[in-house]
């Protein structure tokens, strides 16, 4: 089978058709932007997205909604993640947390997959850090310089793509995602 994976974000590209061809899929990447509805939830952006792609793809599609939710921020910048990235950056986050003692903080990411004629269904995952005091490493994208992983001394942006994609939110929902195309697709 092959799967599209709709999205603008290289990163999540790179991570995403790793895992799947890992796993013996094919992937193809539409690099567009769905509407985004001001919403509460990722699941609620991810399902109205699905549904506004499928009326124009029409073929099994994936897309992928996730943020940063940081503790003493009350969880923000949460479903504003890319716009606040693309605003005030992981510099910005840091000054809003300069002094602040505690810095626990979630990654979570909810994958949508939808297939012509079938209802759509969401894997959710998520992982626990804490946010640094300054912007470390090369590696990955978004918020990962200023992300250190529960178990680890180094951000995320210091870890190979393959041990990000072990530990991370987008792995623990592929886990998820992975076992229901078993189960779906047994040949
Ligand atoms: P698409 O909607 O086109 O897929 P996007 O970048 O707009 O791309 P989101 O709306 O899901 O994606 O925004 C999530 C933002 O959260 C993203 O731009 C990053 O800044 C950040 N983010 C998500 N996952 C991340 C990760 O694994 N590491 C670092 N930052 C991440």
């Amino acid at each position: 089978m092959k799967i599209s994976l709709v999205t603008t974000n290289r990163g999540k590209f790179a991570e995403i058709g790793a895992m799947i061809r890992e796993k013996g899929y094919e992937v193809e990447h539409i690099p567009v932007a769905y509407p985004e509805m001001q919403a509460e939830s990722l699941e609620m952006v991810v399902l109205q997205g699905l549904e506004w792609l499928m009326e124009k793809y029409n073929r099994p599609l994936l897309v992928d909604d996730s943020g940063l939710f940081v503790d003493c921020l009350g969880g923000f910048p949460g479903v504003y993640s890319a716009y606040v990235y693309h605003t005030i950056g992981c510099d910005g986050i840091l000054s809003l947390m300069q002094g602040i003692q505690n810095r626990e903080a979630h990654f979570a990411c909810c994958l949508g997959f939808i297939e012509p004629s079938k209802e759509a269904h969401l894997f959710i995952g998520t992982s626990n850090g804490t946010i640094s005091t300054k912007k470390i490493g090369d590696e990955g994208f978004g918020f990962d310089p200023i992300f250190v992983p529960v178990g680890y001394d180094n951000t995320f942006a210091e870890l190979p793509m393959d041990v990000k994609n072990n530990i991370s939110h987008r792995g623990a929902a592929f886990k998820k995602f992975f076992e229901y195309l078993k189960t779906e697709h047994q040949e």
